[in-house]
């Protein structure tokens, strides 16, 4: 047998490659692991869609961590019991508040463990830093992907693609996937004005019915789709975050399985 050090080195090569390889094509590309990506990713999992979440950083959850203020708890309202329940995530009602208080760090950790258990692939390190469409009519077929190292160190380096019958902007405040449109494809008409000051009811409320198909083969969920129509920005509370992802996967399961989730 060859040294420790190869056979790691090789093992590690192998089963990249071989996980890449069925990657490439896959049902469903989301965009961030934040709350809203999480949670699509398991109710797209669960249905039996190839899923893959690509996030840029080499960790969970998005703005989950930083909680309140950097204050380990969030909160969330009724709307989220069904999800919480589903990913067996702990919560405490507070009666004089009409709320649900929750560790963010359990909200994080459960809410990657659910959407891993039930069949999504979740690669950090790669940010998606362009689309592949095509034109008459327009869609989208994929994303353009580079190590977020690379990024990170200005390297002039072409990148690789990831084909997919749907793509999810789930990248928070930046809808950076969102924006790239915008930029490169003016002709789409597509704006991103950037959320609106906060009003949490309103907020939340509308986060999650403006959650969606935004053209053909691109979805959009969570804090992007307040950046996408202008709402009003609602702080930690995860509930609109939570039931977005889910409303997000729904409609694409809906559009390429022909089904309700
Ligand atoms: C790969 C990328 C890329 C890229 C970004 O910000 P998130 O937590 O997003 P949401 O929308 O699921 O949740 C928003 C919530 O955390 C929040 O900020 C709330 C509720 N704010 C309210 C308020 O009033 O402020 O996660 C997005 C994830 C992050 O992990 C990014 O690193 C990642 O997407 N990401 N990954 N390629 N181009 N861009």
């Amino acid at each position: 047998m060859t040294s420790l050090e190869s056979r790691i080195a090789k093992a590690i090569w192998r089963a990249t490659a071989d996980d890449w390889l069925k990657l490439t094509d896959s049902d469903v590309v989301i965009v961030g692991a934040g709350p809203s990506g999480l949670t699509a990713a398991k109710y797209l999992a669960q249905s039996g869609l190839h899923t893959l979440v690509l996030e840029k950083r080499l960790s969970f959850g998005g703005g989950i961590g930083g909680g309140g203020m950097l204050l380990h708890k969030i909160v969330v309202d009724d709307r989220a019991l069904p999800i919480l329940k589903e990913f067996g995530i702990k919560h405490t009602y507070a009666p004089e508040y009409g709320l649900y208080t929750l560790d963010s760090s359990e909200l994080m950790a459960k809410l990657a463990a659910g959407a891993i258990d039930a069949g999504a692939k979740v690669i950090h390190g790669v940010t998606v830093e362009d689309l592949v469409i095509r034109e008459n009519p327009f869609r989208v077929e994929g994303v353009v992907v580079q190590w977020s190292a690379v990024h990170i160190s200005s390297l002039h380096v072409d990148p690789l693609f990831i084909s997919s019958k749907a793509v999810v902007d789930a990248t928070g405040h930046d809808a950076e996937v969102l924006k790239v449109l915008e930029r490169k494809n003016p002709s789409l008409g597509i704006k991103i004005p950037g959320e609106r000051s906060a009003y949490s009811e309103a907020g939340e409320r509308a986060v999650v019915e403006m959650s969606g198909k935004v053209l053909n083969g691109l979805y959009v969920a969570g804090m992007a789709v307040a950046s996408l129509n202008q709402l009003y920005r609602m702080g930690p509370i995860f509930s609109g975050m939570l039931a977005s992802g889910r409303k997000v996967a729904e409609e694409i399961i809906k559009d390429l399985r022909g089904v309700h989730a």
